[in-house]
């Protein structure tokens, strides 16, 4: 092929691969000059049929052409392919200064404002709120509470073991219940000691009415002289205060844990008020707390002299509570984080719960 017509052949290949607007278009004039049928292609295929002498002119310069137009479709694809990219990426632009259509607004969800009432209610009676590790050793959740290793309890925790650690020397654990707190604050406080504990919990637990996390609250005192009665006039008023009510009933029954001596269930009265069970009254009994004295083995384990101090503790489930003071009726909603639930039975982060304006507000 003369010289010109190849030179001729190049730019009006490199003039199309240019022009073409789009990846399809690009990929037509590909085709039509490297394709099986391509222009190109054919050209190569002459190759064959020239004589030595021949393919050694036309060899390079046929080749070079190859070369040269391949080169310039990878180009081409680039930059079609680069533009693309950026105008899919103007279009995607988000303007996050803008204001939102609908004011979007959080609740607070009826645990945490029931344990806002919680702290509220007894900061009012020198009480302290206590936190401590949800992840813990296996002697501050049970051996120190006098649950020894062999104890029937430990079965019926039903805890979370953590598999056991090289080189450590304590089971880890979720803790079962905020007694460890309790413990904890004990070991690193000199009585006399008001506090409650609230947080998550954890057991291998689930159904209607279980879930594996839930939360808890335990309030512990240890001072000189604590009696019985300390308690149940701390338990009648916190109770009255959360429900809201001066008519509520306590009924203490005996009962057994291992780290209070004695124990007492502790159940609150209520009344049907059209066909709900409403706190207050006594025409039935609902369980709502465990509690007791706590037991002097259980002091002596914190380091100090049970001849000298006692005290009383208490525990009892904060989402409980919550379904009860709100009339909440499935426990699982709780964790579905479902907004339309809790725009429902959420709480305005304004309404801070205050004993002078109702915890409840
Ligand atoms: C229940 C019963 C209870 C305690 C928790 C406690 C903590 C220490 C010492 C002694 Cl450090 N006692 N806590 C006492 C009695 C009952 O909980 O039914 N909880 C849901």
């Amino acid at each position: 092929m003369a010289n010109t017509d190849l030179d001729q052949m190049r730019e009006h290949m490199l003039a199309a691969i240019d022009a073409a607007a789009g990846l399809d278009a690009l990929d037509a004039v590909r085709v039509e000059a490297l394709g099986k049928q391509g222009r190109v292609t054919q050209l190569l295929k002459t190759l064959g049929t020239m004589s030595a002498d021949e393919r050694q002119v036309e060899g390079p310069r046929i080749q070079g052409l190859r070369t040269a137009v391949a080169d310039a479709i990878a180009s081409r694809k680039e930059t079609l392919e680069r533009a693309a990219l950026d105008a899919r990426l103007a279009g995607e632009t988000l303007d996050m200064t803008l204001p939102a259509d609908a004011p979007l607004s959080g609740t607070i969800h009826p645990v945490s404002q029931v344990m806002d009432e919680l702290a509220e209610i007894f900061a009012d009676l020198g009480f302290a709120v206590a936190t401590g590790p949800e992840i813990e050793d296996d002697w501050h959740n049970f051996s120190a509470l006098n649950i020894p290793e062999s104890h029937p309890a430990r079965a019926m925790h039903d805890t979370f073991y953590f598999p056991d650690q090289p080189g450590g020397e304590r089971k880890m654990l979720l803790r079962t219940h905020t007694s460890p707190v309790q413990i904890r604050t004990m070991l690193s406080q000199k009585p006399p000691i008001r506090i409650i504990a609230p947080g998550r919990t954890y057991r291998s637990d689930s159904d209607a009415t279980h879930t594996p996390m839930f939360h808890q609250v335990e309030g512990l005192v240890i001072d000189k002289g604590i009696t019985l009665g300390h308690l149940k006039w701390t338990l009648e008023t916190f109770l009255k205060a959360f429900f809201e009510r001066d008519d509520i009933t306590l009924r203490l029954r005996p009962s057994y844990f291992p780290f209070t001596e004695p124990s007492a269930e502790v159940d609150v009265g209520y009344t049907w008020q059209k066909g709900k069970r409403v706190i207050g009254g006594s025409e039935g009994w609902m369980e709502v707390l465990g509690s007791g004295m706590v037991h002097p083995k259980v002091i002596a384990a914190c380091g100090l002299d049970p001849d000298e101090w006692q005290g009383f503790a208490f525990g009892c489930g904060i989402d409980r509570l919550a379904m009860l003071k709100y009339g909440m009726d499935d426990l699982r909603a709780f964790f579905d984080g479902d907004i339309r639930w809790l725009k429902h039975y959420g709480f305005s982060a304004l309404d801070v719960p205050t004993l002078s304006g109702g915890v409840g507000a």
